[in-house]
């Protein structure tokens, strides 16, 4: 078994900005946005809008991560609930769906306020349908705005500005939303009123992310085995017809051991969780899907839930 180390914690870094942001024109909303949560994804997405001139007041479970967003001029507040007071449209991106429902549901959440009025939430936290539904009708019954934004991409795509968005649920919201999204974003998708749908398009993308890192992560193990150079076999296949930005990307991480977090291996887990019991309300078949998840699993296991999920491959090389 492979001594294994926490990956180090990144600071973020106040002064750094994506390149695409300066060509993209943002004129910043006049309204007063609310953001919950600023973990890798969040810090990255708050620190954006604030350079692009919109006004944010911020909440983070651990405090001290508020410091640098209220040298940068944001405003913090002490729970959910105040930011839900001093704000108009109200982002969350925390790491899950319970993290995501104890926000709105629980002490000093966001339906304490009871009156929602002239008020919008935004789902922004991976999660599954059900809990967005969920989610959406505490709001809308507190007489509140609804949309679902799943953002699609990994840390260093958010970094970039190069997510991909996928919404769903009050359309006035999402139109209010647009300087935020085209700051951060280089497509947005409105998949319709029903909430629901962009959480399902976002973990049908995660599925095919999972599924095709294992194939590679597997592929790469057997070419070890036979002493094959893994940077012989990635420069080969990026002649070929399967390669993708992706996999090349995660190839060269695994052929290096290189597990620097962008898209933790502990969330895709998660994603192939909030995938199969989807699948298993529908009888729907997924026997790849769950080999996938027994993969993410046991490299869990293994101690690196933190590291990047490109880490498939140290449990594929025993
Ligand atoms: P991180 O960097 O792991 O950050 C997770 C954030 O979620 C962080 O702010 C946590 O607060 C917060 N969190 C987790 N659970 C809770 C609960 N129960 N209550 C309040 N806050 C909580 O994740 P990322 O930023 O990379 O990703 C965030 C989401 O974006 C995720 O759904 C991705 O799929 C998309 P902490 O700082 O630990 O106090």
């Amino acid at each position: 078994r492979p001594v294994v180390t926490r990956p180090e914690t990144q600071a973020i870094d106040m002064n750094s900005r994506s390149n695409t942001l300066a060509d993209r024109d943002i004129v910043p909303s006049d309204l007063t946005f609310g953001f919950l949560g600023l973990g890798m994804m969040g810090s990255t997405i708050v620190k954006d809008l604030i350079y692009t001139g919109h006004k944010v007041v911020v909440w983070n479970r651990t405090i001290d991560k508020c410091q640098p967003f209220v040298e940068a001029g944001a405003e913090v507040k002490d729970t959910p609930m105040d930011v839900v007071e001093a704000a108009d449209i109200i982002f969350c991106c925390v790491s899950d769906p319970k993290g995501a429902k104890d926000l709105v549901f629980g002490n000093c959440g966001v339906l304490q306020l009871k009156d929602l009025r002239n008020k919008a939430y935004v789902e922004m936290s991976t999660v599954d349908p059900d809990t967005s539904l969920d989610i959406g009708e505490g709001i809308k019954q507190c007489n509140g705005r609804y949309l679902e934004a799943q953002i699609h991409g990994s840390r260093q795509e958010a970094a970039e500005g190069m997510l991909i968005i996928l919404a769903g649920g009050d359309r006035t919201v999402f139109e209010e939303c647009h300087s935020c999204f085209k700051t951060i974003a280089k497509n947005t998708f409105f998949l319709g009123t029903d909430v629901g749908n962009a959480c399902k398009v976002n973990l049908i993308l995660q599925t095919i992310q999972a599924v095709s890192l294992v194939g590679l992560a597997e592929a790469l193990a057997l070419a070890d085995r036979f002493s094959i150079s893994l940077n012989d076999i990635i420069d080969i296949f990026d002649l070929t017809s399967m390669k993708s930005p992706l996999l090349l990307a995660k190839g060269k991480e695994m052929a290096k051991g290189d597990f620097n977090p962008q898209q933790p291996l502990s969330h895709m887990q998660r994603d192939l969780r909030l995938v199969l019991n989807m699948a298993e309300n529908l009888d729907q078949s997924m026997p790849v899907t769950s080999i996938t998840n027994e993969v993410f699993k046991h490299t869990k296991r293994l101690g690196y839930s933190e590291h990047d999920s490109s880490a498939v491959f140290v449990r594929s090389r025993f």
